[in-house]
């Protein structure tokens, strides 16, 4: 939890590996391959959810058994994962550009957690002049929500922090709500931090449009087929201290699901998608 956001959470896995690879400095290519393979699954058990963390280390050791040399190995995992995190960073621009132009002046905005590159947009229509507001969750357990507030007002952008159960109250005020995700499914179905599946049901009886910000690594060619996603749970002191409340389970899943008929677009870095053709990205991606 030291490094939230699926996306920095995917480059600071390809840095991982790529760190390990340039540090390992003996010459048997058989036990860097093992050492690689291991670090990936230890990587891999941090975080369930994200599909983004699969996607990088699947895309960092793509060539590990095409490599026949030791510094031939190497070069291709640092190589790897430097285009990994370089496409990543400049996806996040792009979606900014691109979901920027869906923003009005005046428009209201909620958000929900900490995500990168919702931001991205939210931050681009700011510098494009756009005078808006942004009412953002706490987002409990974690309060995500505290790290979004401060990025958004050390901006200059006028933002006001809410706590999650009064998302249906203010839901009147907004024109969009703007998130991010951490897995996409074939189905367009979104995971993203717990309680955005109420967010976007109390948007669609408001009749307020929701806009998903996603790189296109966050789409799982798992769930095609058939996988589903699994829903981390975390500790139960992020909760509250259990010692307090004896004879109490406590339940802590932090992501949600919602489903495509709650969502009107996905931005991602190859253009404004409808939910409904997340089938065809990954079908796309994939070949
Ligand atoms: P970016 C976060 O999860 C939130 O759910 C956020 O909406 C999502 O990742 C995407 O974030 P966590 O890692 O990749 O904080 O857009 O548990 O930054």
């Amino acid at each position: 939890m030291e490094i939230r956001g699926a996306g920095k959470i995917a480059k600071a896995a390809a840095l991982a590996l790529k760190e390990l690879a340039l540090n390992y400095d003996k010459d048997d290519i058989n036990v860097l391959k093992d050492e690689l393979r291991k670090a990936s699954e230890t990587l891999l058990s941090t975080r369930p959810t994200a599909i983004s963390l699969e996607n990088a280390i699947n895309c960092v050791l793509r060539d590990i058994e095409a490599s026949l040399r030791i510094e031939d190995l190497r070069e291709n995992i640092a190589r790897n994962a430097d285009i990994f995190i370089e496409n990543a960073d400049k996806a996040l621009d792009t979606i900014g550009e691109i979901g920027a132009r869906r923003i009005k002046d005046g428009d209201v905005i909620l958000t929900h957690c900490n995500s990168s590159a919702a931001l991205a947009v939210i931050l681009h229509a700011h510098s494009d002049g756009k005078k808006i507001n942004v009412y953002a969750t706490e987002s409990r357990p974690k309060k995500q929500g505290y790290i979004t507030v401060r990025k958004l007002a050390d901006e200059g952008i006028s933002v006001t922090l809410i706590v999650d159960s009064a998302v249906r109250y203010i839901m009147q005020e907004i024109d969009i709500v703007i998130v991010g995700a951490d897995t996409i499914a074939s189905n367009g179905a979104v995971i993203n931090k717990i309680g955005t599946s109420q967010i976007a049901l109390c948007a669609h009886e408001a009749r307020v449009p929701v806009m998903i910000c996603a790189e296109t690594y966050k789409f799982s060619k798992e769930t095609m087929t058939g996988e589903l996603v699994k829903i981390e749970e975390r500790d139960e002191h992020e909760v509250v201290d259990p010692a307090e409340f004896p004879g109490v389970k406590i339940f802590n899943p932090v992501f949600d699901a919602t489903p495509a008929e709650y969502i009107d677009v996905i931005v991602t870095e190859r253009g404004v998608i409808s939910p409904y053709a997340a089938y065809e990205i990954i079908k796309e991606m994939e070949g």
